[in-house]
């Protein structure tokens, strides 16, 4: 079913499971080019969720700040192309919650294992807010946190599941989210992990 949870922002529950075998796969061989890594943020903090990228522009960060780039800059050379199968996941679920034109060129991958969070932050590097971002979650559960346009704002907890689809555009694009610490609560497909990929327009 899908679930508004904001004047621009769905969830769409199970949306991608049809797509995820192709999405795990895609993985397999994404992986071995771009490896999961961990980044180190401006504050010097590591980070515990890791991250790789594939399409045109990779998000990534070091001591000098948050970026996007046409390299990986682990082996220096492109990042691995989106698979069709990506863009079309990702366009169709945009066209759903009302975004009929969403052309991805980013899709950054990140991998929780238990005890991986991510706090409160906006998204803002990307060039163009007027774009949606397309969020797919697979393997172990997690606890989203939706809050508003300012830190303090009260965060909604909004449970995401293998398969789920969320898709934020316009007033929700710029609000603050984070994902809880996760609980092992191992997924019968991907044991102990959780893998989110999330698409945009970067560049
Ligand atoms: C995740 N990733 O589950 C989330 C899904 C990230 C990140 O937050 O930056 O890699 S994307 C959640 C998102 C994106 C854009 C807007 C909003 C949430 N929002 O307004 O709540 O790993
Ligand atoms: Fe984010």
């Amino acid at each position: 079913e899908h679930e508004q949870i904001g004047p621009a922002a769905w969830v769409l529950r199970g949306y991608a499971l049809a797509y995820a075998p192709e999405l795990l796969n895609a993985i397999q061989i994404l992986e071995q080019i771009s490896p999961f890594r961990h980044m180190t943020t401006p504050g010097g903090f590591t980070m515990s969720v890791a991250l790789t990228n594939c399409g045109r522009f990779g998000w990534s960060s070091d001591e000098s700040g948050y970026r996007y780039s046409q390299t990986d800059p682990l082996s220096g050379k492109a990042w691995p192309v989106m698979p069709d199968i990506f863009m079309k996941l990702a366009s169709e679920a945009a066209a759903v919650a009302g975004f009929p034109r969403f052309q991805p060129d980013a899709c950054l991958v990140n991998r929780y294992l238990p005890g991986s969070r991510l706090s409160l932050h906006q998204d803002k590097d990307e060039r163009d807010f007027s774009a949606p971002i397309v969020s797919v979650s697979l393997g172990m559960p997690a606890v989203f946190l939706f809050g508003g346009l300012k830190r303090t704002d009260k965060a909604r907890r909004i449970p995401l599941l293998h398969g789920d689809v969320v898709v934020w555009g316009g007033p929700d694009r710029l609000r603050y989210h984070g994902i809880l610490p996760l609980k092992d609560k191992p997924h019968p497909l991907l044991g102990s992990v959780r893998l989110n990929f999330t698409f945009r327009e970067a560049g």
